[in-house]
């Protein structure tokens, strides 16, 4: 099942949810800076043991405070810089939905990826959003997986709607 939410994600009581975070892994503005705040101190000192993250893929830490008991952290695209943009922010989806899966995560909210400070098309990063998340869930239909696309503003959030119902 795939829902939206408009809203703070770090409130959101799933089994997992998703950071748009830099390679670094040590936090930063944005979604990641109010990840890192609410799930403590602890997840920091986790994300120092991890080594950076390339971009287009997803490294996994606990939850700390948070109520979800999963952070998947992955690198989005940063728009322009970047060749193969568009695989690459593919493959933050894709890559974060096989680490749910080993993980027996069957709930995961993703923040609108490199949407933000990285500053990816909103239309065109939802597009991509969207249809990396349904060709995975098709691939793998016997395994149980919510998805909730965890939307900050109204813009974002109608933008999932629209293409979403399409
Ligand atoms: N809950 C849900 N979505 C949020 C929240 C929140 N609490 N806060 C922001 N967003 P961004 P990026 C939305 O900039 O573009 C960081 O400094 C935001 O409105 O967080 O991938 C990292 O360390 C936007 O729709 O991520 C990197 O350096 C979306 O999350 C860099 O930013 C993504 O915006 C990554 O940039």
């Amino acid at each position: 099942m795939i829902s939206i939410d408009l809203g703070d994600i770090t409130i959101l009581d799933c089994d997992a949810i998703v950071n748009a975070a830099n390679k670094t892994l040590l936090g930063g503005g944005g979604v990641d800076g109010a990840i890192h705040r609410r799930a403590g101190r602890e997840l920091l000192a986790e994300c120092r043991t991890l080594g950076g993250c390339e971009t287009g893929e997803a490294k996994i830490t606990k939850g700390y405070n948070l109520k979800a008991k999963y952070v998947i952290h992955t690198v989005g695209p940063i728009c322009s810089t970047q060749k193969n943009q568009a695989s690459l922010l593919a493959n933050c989806y894709k890559n974060s939905l096989d680490l749910a899966l080993k993980h027996d995560i069957h709930s995961i909210a993703f923040p609108a990826i490199s949407t933000g400070v990285y500053h990816y098309p909103l239309e065109e990063a939802t597009k991509i959003a969207i249809s990396t998340v349904k060709t995975w869930l098709d691939m793998h239909k016997d395994y149980k997986l919510d998805i909730i696309f965890s939307c900050f503003d109204e813009k974002t959030y109608n933008m999932y709607q629209r293409y979403l119902e399409a």
